[in-house]
Order: structure tokens, then sequence, then C-alpha cells
């Protein structure tokens, strides 16, 4: 990161160190316009962080000594900016609704093989909804179970959620990632083998926890429907490789591909979002593709001072850096929204979680922060308390929409009232005097006073759409973006991800074989012993 102008931003952070958000907007009467803005569909108002001109100023200068403008074109013109992979990052093209739009990866246009297989997922889904689409013994589809983790998990399950409102209420759809096999056994209860579609979704169709369950949800299939032949029309994969899909018994013409410059994390709108395009058919899923295509052009286009995904990182990179803040909560206000603070844990801590620099040097500088979160108002009674009170600055994201899909009575001015109040109380606190005017007794004003001075964004959107929810994926994808440029960081790999599924076979040939090879250290000989004792080995 650019020495001199962190020494600037040190320096304001020290001259604001005594000037409070509340002391900010007292002396400011326009700053809550000022320090907002717009983008698909979103309205973003950061007003309460302890930032004024000056800092903004600065923050922006920091984007533009890491190149950030030359960093952004890379990515979206398909250059390979996953160095370690030696691949190209373009998650973009998948959701480019321009129908004379071409992208370049070693010469190759992709646009048209994005366009295809979205065609293909479309008619697909179609053919399942409307019951055209068959099981093996003639009944339709009812159940649709997604089969995958991480990155091929993660998407479907928060969108899926996310979308209820839009979902095909006689389907049910079932998400199973875990090589726990109480999650595929819980699931099979729920379901009939001759109504259910099972989808393979794995971009490598190696990983040990997804095709562990995809082999025994294949068993399971063929012993209730007494063929091997029922698995063509009861499983479909979405997956960059052929070979391994073909091998696995699955009908390559159900398969739905995608390729190497499509991150796990980032693949949601590939072949990998399938089950929520069966699930809201494939005319919402195109309104998702245009939500997203909405922010991406905002943040390919407008400059940085008005630009939604690039304040918001630069802010978390003035909480992270100049702040020492560790972790960063992201708070929706919407049940709807209730696994997007996971969704976003996934994309922001594996794409950011790097010790090492582009040059390969350690950083000296602390870069993904930790991210959790809640859905409120369920968080304001448990964690809120620390982020109000406790010792640690975490700065936090309050999402909310004005309409609600669910009207009953006042409970949706109730909520809104709470995000709101959250904020209010986040940034302004409640002085020893309030306590005292109030007739807090002397004895209690330190333990019922609140700093305050805690800093907070808020997204606002007027509905959960479709297309609001692309725009909103899309926003926190960039904001990863950028503060990996700005931290010099390489977002697009995963190395630590690779490494749990090396050492995870390692131990099981330990745990399975005649003898345990005895390799490990004494801890985990000791465990492994435990485990095959208790298990009869
Ligand atoms: C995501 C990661 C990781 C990946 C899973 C599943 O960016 O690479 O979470 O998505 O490990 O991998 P497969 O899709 O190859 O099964």
């Amino acid at each position: 990161m650019d020495e001199k102008v962190w020494e600037k931003i040190d320096s304001l952070i020290d001259a604001n160190q005594t000037k409070t958000i509340k002391e900010l907007f007292a002396s400011d009467p326009d700053r809550a316009k000022r320090f907002s803005l717009e983008a698909a569909g979103w309205f973003l108002d950061y007003s309460k962080n302890r930032i004024d001109s000056a800092m903004m100023k600065a923050l922006v200068k920091l984007a533009e000594s890491a190149n950030l403008k030359t960093e952004i074109e890379k990515m979206f013109t398909g250059e390979k900016i996953n160095v370690t992979e030696n691949r190209a990052v373009l998650h973009t093209a998948l959701r480019n609704c321009d129908p004379n739009a071409k992208v370049f990866v070693d010469g190759k246009d992709v646009m048209p093989g994005v366009r295809e297989t979205l065609s293909r997922m479309g008619d697909f889904s179609d053919k399942v909804r409307s019951g055209e689409w068959k099981g093996y013994t003639g009944k339709r589809i009812k159940y649709v179970v997604n089969i995958g983790i991480g990155g091929s998990d993660l998407g479907p399950v928060m969108a899926n959620i996310a979308l209820t409102p839009y979902s095909k209420r006689n389907m049910k759809f079932f998400f199973v990632s875990n090589v726990d096999s109480t999650h595929l056994a819980e699931t099979l209860r729920e379901i009939k083998a001759p109504e259910t579609l099972f989808i393979v979704a794995s971009k490598t169709f190696t990983t040990q926890e997804t095709m562990s369950n995809a082999e025994a949800a294949r068993d399971w299939l063929v012993e209730k429907l007494g063929s091997k032949d029922a698995v063509a029309k009861h499983f479909v994969a979405l997956s960059t490789a052929e070979k391994e899909v073909a091998e696995f018994g699955i009908d390559t013409k159900n398969m739905f591909g995608f390729w190497d410059w499509v991150g796990g994390r980032y693949s949601l709108p590939s072949a990998i979002g399938l089950s929520l395009m069966i699930s809201i058919g494939r005319r919402n899923y195109s309104k998702l593709l245009k939500g997203y295509w909405k922010m991406d052009k905002h943040f390919r286009t407008a400059r940085f001072e008005r630009n939604m995904p690039v304040i918001m990182a630069l802010l978390g990179i003035l909480y992270a850096n100049g702040y020492g803040a560790e972790s960063y909560c992201i708070l929706p206000y919407d049940q709807y929204l209730s696994r997007f603070p996971a969704y976003c844990q996934q994309m922001d801590m594996e794409s950011n979680g790097k010790c090492v620099d582009k040059q390969g040097n350690r950083v000296t500088y602390s870069t993904g922060p930790i991210e959790w979160g809640e859905p409120g108002t369920n968080g304001q009674h448990s964690f809120y308390q620390l982020i109000h009170q406790g010792t640690h600055l975490i700065p936090c994201d309050f999402i909310g929409c004005s309409r609600t899909h669910n009207p009953i009575g006042d409970l949706h001015d109730k909520l809104m009232a709470n995000l709101f109040a959250q904020t209010e109380a986040l940034a302004f606190g409640k002085s020893a005097e309030e306590c005292r005017a109030e007739g807090v007794p002397e004895e209690l004003v330190p333990f019922k006073t609140f700093e305050g001075n805690k800093p907070t964004n808020t997204l606002l959107t007027d509905e959960l759409t479709p297309e609001t929810l692309g725009a909103l994926v899309a926003l926190y994808e960039h904001k990863v973006f950028v503060q990996g440029v700005i931290w010099n960081v390489y977002s697009y790999d995963q190395w630590g991800v690779q490494l749990g599924k090396v050492l995870a076979k390692g131990v099981l040939n330990d745990l399975t074989a005649k003898k345990p090879s005895g390799k490990h250290d004494a801890s985990t000989n000791q465990l492994i012993a435990r485990y095959r004792a208790a298990v009869g080995r």
C-alpha cells in the first residue's frame, strides 16, 4: 500500500481523533446527503462513518495509487489476473447482458458459450418446472437436491432463500454440502426417489464431500428405482470436467458447463445457479443477471468518489488498517437474506485471507477482515452488546428493504425502526450527561453510558427482487476485488482450501487402513488411534 498516502490518512485519523461522528454531524448539516449515493437499485448512506471530505479524498488516492482503474479493466477484459493459477477472472462475463458484447480469453470470445449455456439451462429448467421432464417412472419432478460444497453451495443456498417469494412453491429445494452423512440422510427422508432431481454441482468433479454424497445419492436412487438406467433421468451435473462427469454415469447431454475463469465463490451466475433457475424460472433468473450487470457497469464506469463498491472497500480499509479493526459485520434486516452474511463470509475471507503479496513477500499490514453477521433483529438480542459497549471496533453494514413481501400489521415498520435506531445508537451513543438527565443513578451511569462513534453503512433498496439481489451480490464482489487490489494480494486463488482437500485424504487412509501409518504428529496420531478403537478397528 502506498506509504505516502497512508501518512496522510494516519494524520487525518490523528486530527479527527477528537472529532466523533456526532460532532461531524453537528458541524456539517449536508453530511447525510453528501455521503450517500445510489446505484443499481441500492441507496448507500455512509455518513455514519469516521470520515470527512479530506479523509474520503485521501482514501480515493489510495485507490488511485494502486492503479485501480487499470486493474478493473484487466478483470473485465479477461486478462489473467489470477496469476498463481494462470486464469482470467470473468464472472462479470456471465451476466453481461449486452447481446453484442465480446470478451476474449486467449483470443477466443467467451460470450457465445455463456449465452449457449444460459439458453440450455433455461430450456432445461422450463422442462422441469412444467413437468415435461419426467423421472424414470414417468412422474414429474417435485424435489430438487443440489449436491455441492463451498462455492458450489453457498451461492445457490443464499439466493434460493433470498428469492423464496419468486420460487415455485409446489417444488421443494434441498442443498446437501457436508460430508457428514446426517446431511444427506435427513434430506433423503424428505424426498421421494421417483420425483427427485439431483444436481451434482462441482467445478472439478473431484471434491471429496460432493463426490461422496453424490455417489451415496446415486446408490440410494438406484436401489429405490431398481435400475441403473434411472440415473440419467434423475442426475444432472454442473461442472467444468466433462470426463469425470461421464465417468460418474451422468449423460453429458445433461451437463451444464462453465469455465476455469469462473471462481467457485463467484459462480452463482454460472451453471451453478441451475437450482435457482429451476426455482424462480428463467425470466426471473435473467432479472437477477440484469441486476448484477447494472452494478458491474456502475463499478466499471463511475468515478471513485461516486462508486459504491469502491467507497465501501475504502471504508473497510480505513477501519482494518487505519483503526486496527479485526472484524466486520454484515447485518441484513430481511429474513430472506439470512444466509447473505455466510455467503459474503466465504467470498471475502477466501479471497482476501492472504498473508503474501503479489510479489511473494509477507505483507506488513492486515488484509481480509474476519467477516460475520446474522439477520436483524435476532443479533440485537445476542452479540450487539459487544458492538455497542465492548472493547472491539466492529464496523457494520446494515441492509434493509423498504417494502416487505409479507406485510403483516406493523411488523415491517418495527423491523425497519430497529435497523435505523441501531445505526443511530451506534453512531451517537448516549453520554453520561444524557444518562444523568434521564435520572440514571450516579453509580449506574458508567454502565448505561454508550460511547457511540461506531461506524456503520446503511444499504437500502425498495424491495428485495431478483434484480436487487443480483446488484447486491455484485456490490460485495467488487468491494472484495478493490480491497484485494489495494492490499496487493491475489484474491482469486485459494491454496488454503486446496490444502484441506489434500490433508483429509491422507488422514482418511489412516482411519481406514489395516494399520495406520503413524506418520502424523503425536496429537493427530492419538486422535486417529482413539477413533479407530471406538469404531472397532
Ligand atoms: C471457492 C472455492 C471452494 C470450492 C469448493 C467446491 O471459490 O474454490 O469453496 O467452490 O471447494 O469445489 P468444486 O466446485 O470443485 O467441487
